[in-house]
């Protein structure tokens, strides 16, 4: 384990850097910081500068060495073998899926199913809980701030049921207008499918206040927590959530996995989302039987050694503590914040009062990818283009932004560097 795990709890100021910014985080970004091999290379002989974390986050070593002893020492399928390498791998995933109840606070490790992401997540609920619930005539709330993964589902079970998508919309700071979600929130609603934090904006939706209000009318509320896992310690119960879906690869851990929580009542009446092996507890051609949960929902081999990477990174935030990371970063947001204004020409994009851990901008007289291209070469991975919310531009009537978002390892220094990049990109096109 890493120096700054084994020193959990006291506060390490090594660097005079962020002593300079007067940075009070209470943890020490820079041993953080080394425990990411990836952020030790150079790039156009730079030292690389990652603010690309909303599209995917870095992994710590730890992450990296689990997968290698997965696939060195227990690689084997898991629920079928007798032998010693599949009730190994079997018992490792099985306490895995435990490890994630307790992360998001579910009260039953049945509630707990592992996919391949978000997108493969809330396509799930949209095909096994929206195709029981939802028939012609009835309405599936989504709001005007979602990631296409949170729009095309539901739009393809309204196309099938003959239903119809509601949007609940936002004002230009991007903070959803409650007053009209409350409007749209009638008998012929169904389903509420929300975005926890957004992608483009950074704006904290108030979901907790959301669900209570849909709850209140006995609708089913969907979150999408995948930019909140890496942010937020997030506890499914308290939110009172009917489902919530996240990715691994979003919070330092692997790609190729990711969660869908549901609550027990509903996942057990729910028609399964594929079929196939582990999925099934008897096969005849007359008829199947299907598995208990959560294996009713996980048809084929599973992901096994990324959900294992997946536990290993759990482990790892948890260390370090949620609310240090909440702290670090929000320092961070609003030192960019504060930087980028200064910023002749710079507009920026989300000024949501809640936000956490994202900046999108726009450069007055230049395109976001000529902006991008730009600070690329600086060795600086921002993110351009419309981040797969092409409603949220259209909604500030805009092609693209470009878009920093941070993590447990960025630093004020990277900020600065940013911002002087940004200038060099005035300079080019003067
Ligand atoms: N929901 C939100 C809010 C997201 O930000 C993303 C990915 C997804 C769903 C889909 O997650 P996946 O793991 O299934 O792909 N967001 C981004 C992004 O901002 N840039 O690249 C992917």
């Amino acid at each position: 384990m890493t120096a700054h795990l084994l020193k959990k709890g006291t506060i390490v100021r090594t660097n005079p850097a962020t002593e300079q910014h007067g940075h009070s985080s209470p943890y020490d970004v820079f041993a953080i910081r080394k425990d990411f091999p990836i952020l030790r290379q150079k790039v156009y002989g730079k030292p690389l500068i990652y603010l690309d974390n909303a599209a995917t986050a870095q992994k710590p070593q730890v992450v990296i060495d689990t997968l290698r002893r997965y696939y060195e020492r227990t690689n084997s399928n898991v629920h079928r073998g007798v032998h010693a390498l599949s009730q190994r791998a079997t018992e490792e995933f099985e306490n895995t899926r435990e490890k994630i109840r307790d992360f998001i606070d579910a009260s039953d490790t049945r509630e707990i199913v592992f996919v391949r992401g978000t997108t493969e997540g809330i396509n799930l609920i949209a095909v096994s809980y929206g195709d029981s619930h939802v028939s012609a005539g009835d309405e599936v709330v989504v709001s005007e701030m979602e990631h296409h993964s949170n729009i095309v589902p539901w739009q393809l079970l309204c196309e099938r049921k003959g239903a119809h998508l509601k949007v609940i919309p936002m004002n230009d700071d991007g903070e959803l207008l409650i007053d009209e979600y409350a409007k749209l929130l009638t008998p012929k609603t169904k389903i509420v499918s929300l975005v926890y934090v957004s992608n483009s904006l950074g704006t904290i939706n108030p979901v907790k206040q959301m669900i209570e209000m849909a709850h209140k009318k006995g609708i089913c509320v969907v979150i999408d927590g995948a930019q909140a896992a890496p942010h937020l310690a997030v506890s499914v119960r308290e939110l009172d959530c009917d489902f919530y879906v996240f990715s691994s690869h979003k919070m330092y851990g692997p790609m190729g996995v990711g969660v869908v929580y549901g609550k027990q009542e509903l996942l057990e009446k729910m028609p399964p989302y594929q079929g196939g092996g582990d999925m099934i507890k008897s096969v005849t051609f007359a008829k199947t039987i299907y598995n208990t949960l959560p294996f009713k929902f996980e048809a084929g081999t599973p992901n096994v050694g990324d959900v294992l990477g997946l536990g290993a990174v759990v482990d790892y935030l948890q260390h370090i503590g949620y609310p240090a990371i909440a702290e670090h970063e929000r320092d961070l947001l609003e030192y960019a914040t504060a930087r980028l204004s200064t910023v002749d020409g710079i507009r920026l994009i989300g000024t949501a009062k809640d936000k956490l851990g994202v900046v999108s901008f726009v450069l007055d007289g230049v395109h976001p990818h000529d902006l991008g291209t730009i600070v690329d070469r600086e060795g600086i991975a921002i993110r351009t283009g419309h981040h797969c919310t092409q409603p949220i531009m259209q909604h500030y009537n805009l092609p693209a932004t470009s878009r920093a978002s941070f993590g447990i390892y960025n630093t004020r220094d990277e900020v600065d560097a940013l911002v002087a990049s940004i200038d060099k990109v005035k300079e080019v096109f003067k």
